[in-house]
């Protein structure tokens, strides 16, 4: 009799099982039409998981959760232990690289690709920690697997087939080849691998992403409200008094209200009009010294404007070139608020890790305008200077940080973003 096996026909944590089935010959099947959401809801699957996580296995003997567990169950349930290795030491060695690819690999992946779907939050220190680890583990993986065809003994085991689940989503979702070609012997692991016949029947054809997913929008997730579940012991709100408003007042209420102005609209008008910088900006393909640097002076109002470097916080964390690139994409499009009031250049430096981010900001008014730094949280990951102009050194560095000058403070630039 086949066990029955509950979860979608696309989720990696029930491959896990399934792969282990076909090389033990055991007949395990999905349940028919599962819906994630409600047949994992159900008082039924509830008293079989009681999280209500997938996947679940049905057995004669009772219920199993937590995929390893189940892939486990189901690589044993026909006596025969050639998923294991032959040895004491083997068993340990499966559980030793079942256990890091769970902790070291999948939950890293995850960190980076749940953002991404827009299932949590995207937190850029949660993001640079978690690509850190995981390139640690990958690291460790690749030193094992340059001298080693398996992770353990001389044939696949069930390490192999939850490691190999557990890196799927990297390669087929997240981790570009400029990521994973840093490892090589875990690219010829991976691919060797999945394109065995047992797992073939059950991923089908894989192919690795040409792109990151990128982040969801750039506005911050709203806030759900609270909805406090009454309490017995909670005092009744007193019943407001009915008291008739005058139509006027009642009128008054419900036009909308006018949108409160920005305070850097009531600024002092300014002679620098900044559309007109960031018209001649873009429109400058030659000469660009000559004509947009020169023309950026000749406008440029020290009243009415204020010119910020700024340097990113953390750049030894910048070790892998796409997410630097993402992280700065990232902030240029949380910055969006600002677009009426600001102009800014980021640049990427150095042609090898840890790359550093440095940038230039045109803000109008004498301070970086409060609602930047209270609603673009990029703000805190710099550490912001005002450019004197007065001092012919700062005034030449943000030039050459408009023009994209390179070598720029003797490094080559791996991109230059504009914001505009
Ligand atoms: N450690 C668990 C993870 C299970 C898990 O996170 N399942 C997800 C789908 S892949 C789920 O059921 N999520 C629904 C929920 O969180 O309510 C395992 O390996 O089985």
């Amino acid at each position: 009799m086949a066990l029955i096996l509950h979860a979608t026909k696309g989720n990696k944590n029930a491959y896990k099982a399934l792969i282990a089935a076909e090389y033990v010959g055991v007949q395990v099947e999905l349940v028919p039409d599962f819906q994630m959401g409600v047949s994992n809801k159900t008082p039924e699957f509830l008293k079989m998981n009681p999280i209500g996580k997938v996947p679940v296995l049905e057995t004669p003997e009772g219920p199993v959760f937590e995929s390893n567990a189940i892939a486990r169950y189901v690589a044993r349930s026909n006596g025969d232990k050639t998923l294991f290795g032959s040895s004491l030491i083997d068993h340990a060695n499966v559980d030793q690289w079942i256990d890091f690819s769970s902790f070291e690999i999948d939950t890293n992946i995850m960190k980076l690709y749940l953002p991404r779907l827009g299932y949590a939050p995207y937190l850029p220190p949660v993001e640079e920690a978690s690509l850190t680890s995981l390139k640690r583990a990958f690291e460790a993986l690749n030193t094992h697997l340059a001298t080693n065809t398996y992770l353990v003994g001389h044939s696949v085991t069930l390490a192999d087939i939850i490691t190999t689940c557990n890196l799927y989503y990297g390669f087929a979702k997240l981790l570009v080849k400029s990521f994973t070609s840093e490892f090589p012997h875990v690219e010829r692991y991976f691919w060797t691998l999945i394109n065995q016949p047992n797992f073939r029947k059950v991923f089908g054809q894989v192919t690795q992403t040409d792109a990151m997913p990128p982040l969801p929008s750039a506005k911050k997730p709203a806030q759900p409200k609270e909805s406090k579940p009454k309490t017995k012991d909670e005092p009744k709100k007193a019943a407001k008094p009915v008291v008739e408003k005058p139509k006027e007042e009642e009128a008054e209420e419900e036009a909308p209200k006018p949108k409160p102005k920005n305070p850097l609209d009531l600024l002092p008008p300014s002679k620098m009009i900044l559309d007109e910088w960031k018209r001649l900006y873009s429109n400058t393909k030659t000469n660009f010294r000559e004509v947009a640097i020169k023309g950026f002076w000749d406008m440029y109002d020290p009243e009415g404007y204020s010119l910020w470097f700024c340097d990113y916080k953390y750049n030894d964390e910048n070790t892998v070139s796409f997410v630097t690139l993402n992280k700065v994409g990232g902030f240029l499009q949380r910055m969006d608020l600002a677009r009426k009031y600001a102009f800014g250049k980021m640049l990427v430096i150095g042609s090898e890790p840890p790359f550093k981010v440095k940038g230039l900001w045109l803000f109008r008014g004498q301070e970086i305008p409060k609602f930047v730094m209270e609603e673009c949280y990029d703000m805190e990951l710099y550490e912001w200077t005002k450019v004197d102009i007065s001092d012919e050194a700062q005034k030449e560095r943000a030039s050459q940080m408009i023009e994209d000058f390179e070598p720029f403070e003797g490094e080559a630039l791996l991109d230059a973003k504009c914001f505009k």
